[in-house]
């Protein structure tokens, strides 16, 4: 009897907690989809465009060492297995995901190039920069629309590769943070994939983001960064409308001095 109800009021809740969890199983690149990998199958006969990931568990501290992407920084194994899928300079790819309940948060794309060939390359050491991001959509943050909820309720989330972006190999680095727990702070679900991005005979070599763009994981966040301190259970909370994601600004092909003029024209706009 005590069994019976014992396992009747503590599976639910465990359902609860595997269900909710989630990460990207494959990728869709102008149709094509290229499978991810499985943290549940042994990493030997898999063979991804995927990085090796160690499971739909999130990540809660964001200083911790696997964070780039929630493995140890390697390649799943040598060239055959780790493969990497070609995409253009400006086209989207799309991460999609088996499974994903959690509404509130932020989703956030970034890209590292890699110095060699991106199997030889740590994810800890790279340079990051943010491609695309999305916070606060609209509404209040208890009630209205987060990035997140893009994935629970279409299954993936999109981000363009700029346009301008030199050829190269590169991580690609999809983060989705939750920021629902009341007492752990945010959860982080992290996974990258190996991308060859090409140029568009004719249209120029393109270029690498300066380094104001630039950050390394970890790094990139602080525990203290107002968009991981936000608690949705305050009696205040439903009037909160604004939301800052925390990282670097998204780099969409701008170099240095738009940045500055940028930055420069809203010091002014907020003297006023
Ligand atoms: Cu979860």
């Amino acid at each position: 009897m005590l069994g019976i109800l014992t396992s009747l009021l503590i599976a639910p809740f465990l359902v609860n907690r595997v269900a909710a969890h989630g990460a990207v199983t494959s990728y869709r690149i102008n149709d094509e989809v290229f499978p991810g990998y499985n943290a549940y199958d042994p990493p030997d006969g898999q063979v991804s465009i995927a990085r090796p990931y160690y499971g739909i568990d999130p990540i809660f501290d964001v200083l911790n060492e696997t964070i780039a992407c929630n493995n140890d920084g390697g390649p799943i194994g040598p060239e055959g297995k780790q493969l990497s899928a070609n995409i253009r300079a400006g086209d989207t790819i799309t991460a999609i995901y088996g499974l994903w309940l959690h509404p509130f948060g932020p989703a956030t794309v970034y890209m590292a190039r890699c110095p060699g060939a991106c199997i030889e390359s740590n994810s800890r050491d790279l340079e990051w920069f943010k491609i695309n991001h999305t916070g606060l959509i609209d509404g209040d943050i208890v009630y209205g629309h987060w990035g997140i909820a893009i994935v629970s309720t279409t299954g993936e989330y999109s981000a363009k590769v700029p346009e301008e972006l030199a050829a190269g190999e590169y991580l690609i680095r999809n983060e989705l943070i939750a920021i629902h727990p009341p007492s752990t702070g945010p959860q982080h679900y992290v996974e990258c994939a190996q991308l060859k991005v090409f140029r568009e005979p004719g249209s120029g070599p393109g270029k690498l983001p300066p380094s104001s763009f630039l950050t390394k994981f970890p790094g990139a966040y602080n525990p203290s960064d107002p968009g991981l301190n936000v608690n949705l259970y305050t009696p205040e909370a439903p009037t909160v409308t604004t939301y800052q994601i925390p990282g670097p600004a998204v780099w969409d092909g701008q170099d240095e001095e738009d940045e500055l003029r940028l930055a420069e024209s809203i010091r002014n706009v907020s003297r006023w």
